[in-house]
């Protein structure tokens, strides 16, 4: 008895003077030396509805530009991540802008990337470059570019956001500067569609060098597609095509990747796992999962595959049960 008691007050006072010292001895202790992360992220579905009676009420209690409140958004906050995001690398968001309304200009080293959902004449404005927004499109906010997001039409405007933020917070790497200016001048030459106008072309001097395609349009996004369909498709993901810089072929930014799909109607794809995560939105149709419908994804695939991270396999059987 004496001599467990003694032990019992040697660990006690050796682990009190090791906290003491910010110092631990994690193997006398029954945890695993390489502890499994505490949050849990889940898979979770929201459906528009539940999401889209929101919008008012939320233009009832911010007002964007006004007391600090930079941008209006509803963002999707997994109920088993206590810090609000959709996952632990990715943030997503809706955001709303009524009429006459503008998100003032910032810009910061997360990266973000806008799917507009429905409304006319808004656009977010980066660097300088217009992207005057339809539904279906893309627009892309690279790293530490300044922005600003408006709503120049008769009815209220709703598009997705994704940031990689919850990745650059883990990693210490969060800049955030507010600009002088609500919106910002406007280069009228210098926009994304008269560089590129996805032709399949680039200028020459964009070889390899930064992001030199801002905005990528649903007509030709959806043309794209199509076409595809036509030809070929994929076991596990039917027809599906990422968004890429067309001056270096990769993935949109580092840590972020966007794919558009299209399943086709009555197609059972087959069922695979991977070490990233992603967030699907559906642009159109319905069904079990989605049936004779497309989505698109922010996955963050570039981060994983760049740590050597990324492994993917198919599910045992084909399908789950
Ligand atoms: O529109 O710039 O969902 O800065 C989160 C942070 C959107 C934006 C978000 C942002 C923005």
């Amino acid at each position: 008895m004496t001599t467990r008691a003694t032990e019992r007050s040697f660990r006690d006072t050796l682990f009190a003077d090791l906290e003491t010292a910010a110092l631990d001895l994690p193997g006398a202790r029954s945890d695993s030396l390489i502890q499994p992360k505490r949050d849990e992220v889940r898979p979770y579905h929201w459906r528009w509805a539940e999401i889209e009676r929101f919008f008012q009420p939320s233009t009832e209690v911010l007002t964007p530009g006004e007391a600090g409140a930079e941008r209006r958004i509803l963002r999707l906050a997994n109920p088993g991540i206590p810090d609000r995001t959709v996952t632990l690398t990715l943030s997503v968001s809706v955001q709303y802008l009524l009429p006459g309304e503008v998100a003032p200009a910032h810009r910061h080293t997360p990266c973000a990337i806008r799917f507009f959902v429905r409304g006319g004449a808004a656009y977010t404005t980066v660097e300088g470059h217009k992207c005057v927004m339809e539904p279906g499109d893309l627009v892309l906010t690279p790293p530490l570019m300044w922005h600003d997001h408006g709503n120049e039409g008769p009815e209220p405007v709703v598009w997705i956001d994704a940031l990689d933020f919850p990745l650059v917070r883990y990693l210490d790497a969060v800049v955030y500067e507010h600009g002088h200016v609500d919106r910002q001048a406007v280069d009228a030459l210098k926009t994304s569609d008269q560089r590129y106008g996805w032709s399949g072309l680039r200028p020459i001097q964009d070889e390899g060098a930064g992001y030199p395609l801002l905005h990528y349009h649903w007509a030709e996004t959806h043309e794209a597609l199509r076409r595809l369909a036509e030809v070929e498709a994929t076991p596990f993901d039917d027809v599906a095509m990422e968004y890429v810089n067309p001056a270096t072929g990769r993935s949109v930014f580092p840590t972020m990747a966007c794919w558009i799909q299209m399943l086709r109607p009555g197609v059972r794809t087959r069922a695979h796992r991977q070490t990233s995560s992603a967030v699907y939105y559906v642009v159109s149709g319905h069904g079990h999962s989605i049936v004779g419908g497309y989505s698109v994804t922010v996955q963050d695939v570039p981060a994983l595959k760049a740590l050597g991270l990324y492994r993917e396999e198919p599910h045992p059987d084909g399908h789950q049960p």
